[in-house]
């Protein structure tokens, strides 16, 4: 697919989820590497960073996206002809896929562990991750239910019920502000995220934070499934997480929303749980606290101080 179809389909949310956000812009990259044609390498290069720059800008919350994309493009370091060039983007591209899917294996085993014969699960938004922990456990024997809720307005939660019942769970779907009512009902909350910042705060779909907070009230326990590409270096520098307000058309028709003049609609995709309300992180790596975030970034992503000074190309559009 070339760049600008998956660039289109990653912001109409027809190419949706962070994981496969990130997974469709290391392809992408790689076709555009296999079919680009530049006279000579500084053009390659400049086509490539083109093509980094519009797949980055489609959507920004999710930092899989930018994480990815960095990955692939750190290869291009010290290249000096066009050939290497292409052939170490696909292989950066490849290894990424590979890597992702592989770590949402991981996780999916290391996720069912938490979760206890006989548990009923709730989970909110589609998250491939967190939906493989509980698949997982299911898979292994242990009798679970879940509870999923609608998730409006883009009501991913319809994705989340036919993935369970396709797999046998025994599931109730409940609109997002049913949650308080049955948190009672819950043993384990699990979601994913969108990103991480370097304090362990969780963005993920709105609506999460409400959902955190209502099963800390209750003592419920919080986990969240990521990668550990989706946590956010640049928030070791002090960047923020740009929070993407979607068009209000998805929340209320325009032809409504025309009839009502001294009415704004706000449609914010994610929200952010604090750290003191997740119990833990289920990574590839392992579980963490959310306070050791920090480790996961320096560690196994791979970053430091030095590195943001030479990544301002890939800069992925947020306010500095
Ligand atoms: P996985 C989604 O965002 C949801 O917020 C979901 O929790 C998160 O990405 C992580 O998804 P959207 O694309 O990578 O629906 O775990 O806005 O599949």
């Amino acid at each position: 697919m070339s760049v600008f179809e998956t660039a289109e389909k990653i912001k109409s949310m027809e190419i949706r989820g962070a994981g496969r956000i990130a997974r469709a812009a290391a392809e992408a990259l790689r076709d555009h590497a296999l079919s680009v044609q530049a006279p000579y390498h500084a053009a390659f290069r400049q086509e490539m960073e083109k093509a980094a720059a519009i797949l980055v800008a489609t959507r920004p919350t999710a930092v899989s996206l930018p994480n990815a994309v960095h990955f692939v493009m750190t290869g291009l370091t010290g290249v000096k002809t066009t050939e290497e060039a292409r052939s170490v983007v696909v292989q950066r591209a490849e290894q990424f896929i590979q890597s992702s899917q592989h770590a949402v294996e991981k996780i999916a085993g290391f996720g069912a562990r938490h979760i206890r014969d006989g548990d009923t699960i709730l989970t909110h938004c589609n998250s491939e991750v967190a939906l493989g922990c509980i698949i997982e456990a299911h898979r292994s024997g242990k009798e679970i239910e879940v509870f999923a809720t609608e998730v409006r307005p883009r009501n991913q939660g319809l994705i989340t019920i036919r993935t369970l019942n396709d797999a046998g769970i025994k599931t109730n779907f409940i609109v997002d502000s049913a949650v308080r009512s049955f948190i009672h009902d819950v043993d384990l909350v699990i979601v994913g995220a969108d990103a991480v910042t370097v304090n362990g705060a969780v963005v993920n779909k709105i609506g999460t934070s409400q959902v955190a907070h209502t099963a800390a009230e209750a003592r419920v326990n919080v986990i969240v499934a990521a990668e550990t590409y989706k946590f956010a270096p640049r928030t070791i520098v002090g960047e923020l997480i740009q929070i993407e307000e979607r068009a209000p058309g998805e929340v209320l028709a325009d032809e409504i929303a025309r009839t009502l003049p001294h009415v704004t609609v706000r449609n914010p995709a994610f929200d952010v749980t604090p750290a003191e309300y997740i119990d833990l992180i289920v990574t590839e790596q392992g579980a963490i606290p959310p306070q050791m975030a920090y480790v996961i970034i320096r560690e196994y992503l791979g970053w430091d101080i030095g590195e943001f000074h030479s990544s301002a190309a890939l800069h992925n559009g947020q306010d500095d």
